[in-house]
């Protein structure tokens, strides 16, 4: 369902998806052994193999993507599964509260782990019905309602469960951990 549109403050339209990789593309990804691992403060580590993944009934989700550096690219549909689909037998231990969420090239970037688990995550493979690009995070990439864009991690390969906010790539230099569009918090006020 579509949400009634409100644009964040001081984002401006793009017409174009551009695609941005502060570490680089990775240099090459094997889909046949793609895996993702749960891990961290878990009772049983967990590593799901792609084709599961693929496997799995898909959800669509019109969002908005708007990067920190001022550019909004609206209407795009992702579809991909609930990250919590991934969760659903894996134990928690009590102290389990945050996730950094890894990717193939090292990017990472932090959530709290009820958030990544909430219905404003999705875990894509397709945009506007096709194949996600390579550049865009192909074969699974995160896309994160209401925060900025350096929250959808691209080639997500694991999440590790920790027990306190560990800031990721953009967040330890100086990006908000909560990155909420709408009160726009660009920057962390907390010392990392
Ligand atoms: N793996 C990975 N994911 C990433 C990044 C990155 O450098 N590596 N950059 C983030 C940032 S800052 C933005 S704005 C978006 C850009 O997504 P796009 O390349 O699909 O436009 O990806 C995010 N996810
Ligand atoms: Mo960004």
């Amino acid at each position: 369902m579509k949400k009634k549109f409100t644009m964040p403050p001081r984002q401006r339209i793009t017409s174009r998806w551009y695609a941005i990789s502060s570490l680089g593309k990775p240099e090459e990804i094997n889909i046949e052994n793609y895996t993702v691992k749960i891990f961290g403060l878990v009772e049983k580590e967990k590593t799901i193999p792609l084709k599961y993944i693929f496997s799995l009934p898909t959800m669509k989700k019109e969002i908005d993507m708007h990067c920190v550096d001022g550019w909004s690219y609206l209407s795009t549909i992702f579809e991909g599964i609930y990250p919590k689909e991934l969760f659903k037998d894996v134990k928690i231990k009590d102290n389990g509260k945050f996730v950094i969420v890894h990717t193939v090239e090292g990017y990472t970037t932090d959530l709290p782990l009820d958030f990544l688990l909430s219905e404003n995550v999705l875990l894509t493979y397709k945009v506007n019905g096709e194949k996600l690009s390579f550049e865009h995070g192909y074969p699974l990439r995160l896309i994160v309602d209401g925060k900025y864009a350096y929250k959808d991690a691209k080639w997500v390969n694991g999440f590790e469960i920790v027990d306190k906010d560990i800031p990721g790539y953009w967040e330890t230099r100086g990006y908000s951990r909560s990155a909420d569009i709408y009160k726009e918090e660009r920057f962390e006020k907390q010392k990392p």
